[in-house]
């Protein structure tokens, strides 16, 4: 197991706030503590680009493959989308408000083939995570270009990501570069490091394997912007 994976299991439990008005605490996962802040968490060095030579890859189960420029996925249709976020490492944010295209809008133009069931999220730096399609056509499944009125800051992921808010954020990937469409699941970056293959916190499904419940509050001396 990926030791990230096996600290989270090893930290102490959160209490929940027994002040947290019900209706907000109908909406707090368990084992999740509420925060204002944006807590910044990845692997590896945030990337720099040269925005005119990015692209985005579109591949595996596909009648073509595709690539689209930031300016082709810039000209799509744009939604907003106010949800809330969960982190395995505890965290949970309320209210975060996101604008870029919806998944469910992007892909009827991509000529997924109807055997595809899983996309692979491909982004960087070496980064992919797995998720099912059917969790990508949800009403607020986007890839996102702005949080909160402003663009994604590099740390959060400029300059797209994708947010998966049902699912533990890290399936929602940050500097995303391609979708890989897929007959069969297959694990992701965390997905092979001990985390969840689902990853639903209404159902702490933090970790594979053995999971203890125990909980984790190392967001409290991370990054943030
Ligand atoms: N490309 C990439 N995306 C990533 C990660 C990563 O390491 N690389 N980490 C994930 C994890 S574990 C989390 S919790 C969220 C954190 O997003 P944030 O930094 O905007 O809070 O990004 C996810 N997306
Ligand atoms: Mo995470």
């Amino acid at each position: 197991m990926h030791n990230k994976a096996q600290r989270l299991k090893n930290a102490r439990v959160v209490e929940i706030d027994p002040n947290l008005d019900p209706a907000l605490a109908r909406r707090l996962p368990p084992g999740q503590a509420l925060t204002e802040r944006f807590p910044i968490l990845h692997e590896g060095e945030v990337p720099q680009y040269d925005l005119d030579a990015w692209t985005f890859r579109v591949f595996g189960e596909v009648e073509k493959e595709l690539t689209f420029s930031l300016e082709q996925l810039k000209a799509m249709k744009q939604t907003d989308v106010v949800t809330d976020i969960h982190c395995v490492t505890r965290w949970s944010k309320f209210d975060t408000k996101w604008e870029g295209i919806l998944f469910k809008d992007l892909l009827p133009l991509l000529g997924v083939k109807p055997e595809a069931r899983y996309v692979m999220v491909h982004a960087d730096n070496d980064y992919d995570t797995n998720v099912p399609l059917e969790d990508l056509i949800r009403d607020d499944v986007m890839l996102a270009f702005m949080f909160d009125g402003q663009p994604l800051t590099p740390k959060h992921g400029f300059p797209v990501r994708l947010v998966v808010p049902h699912l533990y954020f890290w399936k929602s990937a940050k500097w995303i570069r391609g979708f890989e469409f897929m007959k069969e699941d297959r694990p992701g970056f965390w997905e092979r490091n001990g985390f969840h293959n689902v990853a639903d916190p209404f159902r702490e499904e933090r970790f594979s394997g053995e999971d203890l419940g125990l909980p984790e509050d190392l967001w409290v001396d991370v990054d943030y912007d």
